[in-house]
């Protein structure tokens, strides 16, 4: 009874999200057109805010924790190995991948971008220095400041490091698996007590932005909007249908249909870490192991952004082209590069992939004031990359857990 009831609330929380999602629109365009826009962001926004505040809040703990007790359930370390390896290849492959896909199709439509001032801008086209700073800024230096500056990339080092070392301290282990556990399992209630406030989160987070940008706004920019998320669309269904069907044998259809409630919280809330605890119970219902989703999802959660790969490609063509700038064939190169950088360095919370489109079009000599074009829809923007970036997550963890079942079957094949 109690779990026919749960999945009724869980089903009844995803179309209350829906509806908070039309509210917003409504009463936040009713705002924009009173001129109005200050009431809604006074009075309504900083609920919004608290809402994402707890998320942030919880998201350290859950994260380390998670990767953690996903380590110690392997229990072999060389399975998290290949775990590990199949699962940062895939990462990469489809970020550059997705950033390519932005490049040529934004090019494709670059004709329709306007062009609001030529400038002789001199650009030099330095290589992108910051990977070795990247590399060494995974690494923590202090036990304390990855969790209170929410560090996700060292959260991640820091719990898999004590993962591999609890694997190793023999038969006390059990103890310290256990507490682990329940360490986990609390911050998972703690985010699920969360979510359920997540109809007011999500209109009190939504309404003021449509108050404040209105349609007109959109009116404006919905030029490199419908670039964005046709490439959205375009390597979602292209490179996630694909590896899902051939890697997996799983139709696009059942994967797209199973992954629905955690993409509607991640287009709502645009938060990646947010919608973990969704993404986790999508991916399992659809087969996936637990162990392996605990994984995969909170390192994609963090270092796999695909859509944001994309939102950098298609705004650096939009502003090079607003600057009157032509971007040559080795600057889009540099490009793919930092925006693959700039992806795994990008925290999953709303906002962050605008903060790393600087280091983006520096890396070839744009003006990064260029940003301030984008900036008022980057919520908009931000909706479809976080729910790319997700989908792509759960792709990967589908793809890892049928080539590690395989793996298992031809092991026990070769036992008999
Ligand atoms: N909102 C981020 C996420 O949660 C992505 C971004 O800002 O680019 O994935």
């Amino acid at each position: 009874m109690s779990e026919k009831k749960s999945k009724k609330n869980k089903l009844s929380l995803t179309s209350q999200i829906f509806i908070a999602l039309i509210l917003a629109i409504i009463i936040g365009s009713i705002f924009a057109c009173l001129g109005q826009a200050q009431i809604a962001k006074t009075y309504i926004k900083p609920f919004g805010v608290i809402f994402l505040n707890l998320i942030k809040w919880i998201v350290a703990p859950l994260v380390f924790f998670s990767i953690m007790a996903g380590v110690i359930s392997l229990q072999d370390v060389r399975k998290v190995g290949s775990i590990g390896g199949k699962t940062i290849s895939f990462y990469l492959l489809t970020t550059a991948f997705a950033i390519t896909i932005g490049l040529i199709i934004a090019n494709l439509f670059k004709g329709i971008f306007p062009v609001l001032a030529t400038t002789d801008l001199s650009y030099k086209t330095e290589a992108a220095v910051s990977f070795m700073d990247t590399i060494v800024g995974i690494f923590p230096s202090n036990f304390v400041k990855p969790f209170a500056e929410a560090n996700m990339l060292q959260v991640i080092v820091a719990s898999l490091f004590i993962g591999f070392a609890i694997m190793q301290i023999g038969p006390r282990m059990s103890k310290v698996e256990e507490a682990v556990n329940i360490l986990n399992d609390t911050c998972l209630k703690v985010m699920e007590m969360i979510l359920t406030l997540s109809p007011i989160g999500v209109f009190c987070l939504l309404a003021p932005v449509v108050a404040e940008n209105g349609p007109a706004i959109l009116g404006s920019l919905a030029a490199v909007l419908a670039v964005a998320y046709l490439c959205y669309l375009v390597h979602a269904i292209l490179v996630y249908s694909l590896t899902v069907r051939a890697a997996a044998g799983m139709s696009p259809f059942k994967f797209f249909k199973g992954m629905m409630p955690a993409i509607l919280f991640a287009f709502s809330s645009a938060s990646s870490v947010g919608t973990l605890p969704l993404n986790m119970e999508c991916t399992e219902k659809l087969g996936a192991k637990k162990e392996i989703a605990s994984f995969v999802l909170p390192l994609g959660a963090t270092i796999n952004m695909d859509g944001t790969a994309i939102y950098q490609g298609v705004c650096s063509i939009f502003i090079a082209s607003c600057y009157g700038i032509h971007l040559t064939f080795p600057q889009m190169l540099t490009i793919v590069l930092t925006a693959t950088l700039a992806s795994i360095g990008t925290a999953g919370v709303p906002g962050a992939g605008m903060v790393m489109l600087a280091m983006v079009l520096q890396s070839v000599g744009l003006p990064v004031d260029g940003i301030a074009l984008v900036a008022g829809v980057d919520r908009i923007f931000d909706m479809g990359r976080t729910t790319v970036n997700i989908t792509g997550d759960a792709a990967c963890t589908m793809v890892v857990n049928a080539l590690e079942e395989r793996k298992a079957a031809k092991k026990a094949m070769k036992a008999q």
